[in-house]
């Protein structure tokens, strides 16, 4: 078994992403951003982190995966419980699987670059003016921030829509077949409450409308993703080499903390 040893400097932003790449501050860059995130509902930085810290943070990932809780679960599109007195032609009756392992943000060693990209101002400065946000903040409970998620073989996210107006990830390690993170945008508008639930249904019987997308995101890319209104998957992963995917969490509020059921069904525990 490969050792390794935690980080114990804490890395500049620079050390970590290619600020070349991806000029963060730059008002510009923003803006070509925020434009392409509105467009597609999706945007992926490519090389977004700098290859030897890629090699690092899944160094740290597989050190780390040992702690990871394993979580598995049923739940409809809408992350609800299944109603089977609907017909299976509505969406509301159907359900889908997830399995994955998570390791949480008290687990991630204080001095690893994930901190120095979670943290970094101008990433966070970057984040809100993409993302239209006037200020973004950390969960309040110690488990939700930062998590490094592991799809071992066979392991997936069922379609669903999130709760949340947009995800942030850092993919590590791709595996060697499958853990594709497909979507089809504009397959229900929540604010108006708006469900398509046999648009929905026709999609989880491998007939959509409209053919998934099949987001591009390789190791060391970064991608912001508004998955309210877009279905999405990750389909099973195949073959022993997990797939390894950072979610950088953040709220529009100060102090809120992930629900209790919530961290109970993800992390196991609830700080
Ligand atoms: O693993 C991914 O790439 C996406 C995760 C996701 O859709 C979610 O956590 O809701
Ligand atoms: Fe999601």
């Amino acid at each position: 078994m490969r050792r390794i040893l935690p980080a114990v400097t804490t890395s500049s932003l620079d050390e970590v992403v290619d600020l070349v790449a991806h000029p963060l501050a730059d008002h510009d860059y923003r803006a070509q951003c925020r434009a392409v995130l509105d467009r597609d509902g999706a945007l992926v930085l490519s090389g977004f982190l700098h290859a030897p810290a890629v090699e690092q943070l899944v160094a740290e990932a597989e050190a780390l995966g040992h702690l990871a809780f394993h979580s598995g679960q049923t739940h409809t599109v809408y992350l609800e419980t299944a109603d089977p007195s609907l017909p299976t032609t509505d969406a509301r009756s159907r359900e889908v699987v997830s399995t994955k392992g998570a390791v949480t943000t008290d687990q991630v060693p204080g001095a690893s670059p994930l901190r120095t990209v979670y943290d970094a101002p101008v990433f966070r400065s970057f984040l809100c003016e993409v993302l239209g946000e006037d200020a973004l903040y950390e969960y309040a409970d110690p488990l939700s921030s930062i998590n490094v998620n592991y799809f071992l073989e066979g392991q997936e996210l069922g379609w669903h829509f999130d709760n949340s107006s947009f995800a942030v990830t850092l993919l590590l390690q791709s595996p060697d077949g499958g853990g594709a993170f497909e979507y089809i945008d504009s397959m229900r508008n929540a604010e108006r409450n708006e469900h398509n639930v046999h648009g929905v249904a026709a999609v989880l019987d491998g007939r959509p409308e409209r053919p998934p997308t099949a987001l591009d995101q390789r190791p060391g890319d970064l991608a912001l993703f508004r998955g309210r209104n877009a279905l999405h998957r990750v389909t099973p992963v195949v073959g022993d080499r997990t797939r390894i995917l950072v979610v950088l969490a953040y709220n529009t509020e100060p102090g809120l903390s992930l629900s209790e059921h919530a961290r109970i069904t993800f992390f196991g525990r609830l700080g």
